[in-house]
């Protein structure tokens, strides 16, 4: 197991009651905001029970995405690095994520400049390399920036191309074992994950595909049986959680919190 699937440390954060105006694709209805925090509990106690110590910051008034806590930044072994979002509305989540980070690194933080726009949600990590994906929300100029910070720490950075229409690059993949990768088969198609062995999501169940391996477990949306199965049939520990009124908001189990280690 490497860092890039063992965490002592998660930051989540509460949703607020102006989540009913988080950003959405399309609009299948808002969130419920009492059904999303109770869903957002019953998360950090699984992250808890996966053997990681979290830090639930309170909503974050005016900013109804701010429970998205993994767009803002990108924790890496000897640093974080504070990302700059594509999404205007999401851009101010940033500054309120430095201190809750601060007290983890304390001065091994980075951050990504203007104009160049990047958010974590594009970014897969592994062990030997980091992948990020283009999409509506990250350009060229924040992969670049990402790489001048991450190369010299020893992470590799590979650009690729999310599916179009697709929000982030891990709405279509994560990482389940160490180079073990789940990925919608739309965004295997392109053969991305050369060396990696692949577990394809169940037709029909492209929404499994955020997952998150969480030390011994795989944290993975309910609702989403055959992929599920696919998944324990590799071994894999699978804890389903409910993500509905998430998924209103296209977000999964990534978006809701960092995972991390802080440096020794
Ligand atoms: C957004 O559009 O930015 C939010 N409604 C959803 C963000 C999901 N984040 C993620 O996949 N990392």
């Amino acid at each position: 197991m490497s860092f890039a699937t063992e965490f002592t440390h998660a930051i989540c954060r509460r949703p607020g009651a102006d989540v009913t105006g988080g950003l959405r694709a399309v609009d299948t209805g808002a969130p419920d905001p009492g059904r999303f925090a109770a869903d957002h509990a019953v998360y950090v106690a699984a992250l808890r029970d996966a053997g990681v110590d979290v830090t639930v910051l309170d909503p974050l008034p005016g900013f109804p995405d701010a429970v998205f806590v993994e767009d803002t930044a990108l924790c890496l072994p000897r640093a974080a690095i504070l990302m700059r979002p594509g999404a205007p509305s999401r851009q101010g989540e940033v500054g309120p994520m430095e201190p809750a980070l601060a007290a983890l690194y304390g001065e091994a933080m980075f951050r990504i400049d203007a104009p160049a726009r990047i958010e974590g949600g594009d970014i897969l990590v592994t062990a030997k390399e980091i992948m990020v994906g283009l999409s509506a929300r990250t350009d060229a100029a924040g992969v670049m920036e990402l790489a001048q910070i991450a190369e010299p720490l020893g992470h590799p950075v590979r650009v690729l191309d999310t599916p179009e229409g697709v929000l982030h690059f891990k709405t279509d993949c994560s990482l389940v074992a160490e180079e073990t990768i789940l990925s919608t088969p739309r965004l295997a198609a392109a053969d991305p994950f050369p060396g990696y062995e692949i577990i394809l999501t169940a037709e029909g169940e492209d929404a499994a595909a955020n997952a998150i391996r969480v030390n011994s477990h795989v944290l993975m949306p309910a609702g989403f049986p055959r992929t599920a199965e696919r998944l324990a049939a590799s071994g894999l520990t699978v804890v389903p959680l409910p993500n509905a009124e998430a998924a209103k908001l296209d977000g999964g189990m990534s978006c809701l919190s960092l995972r991390l280690t802080p440096p020794a």
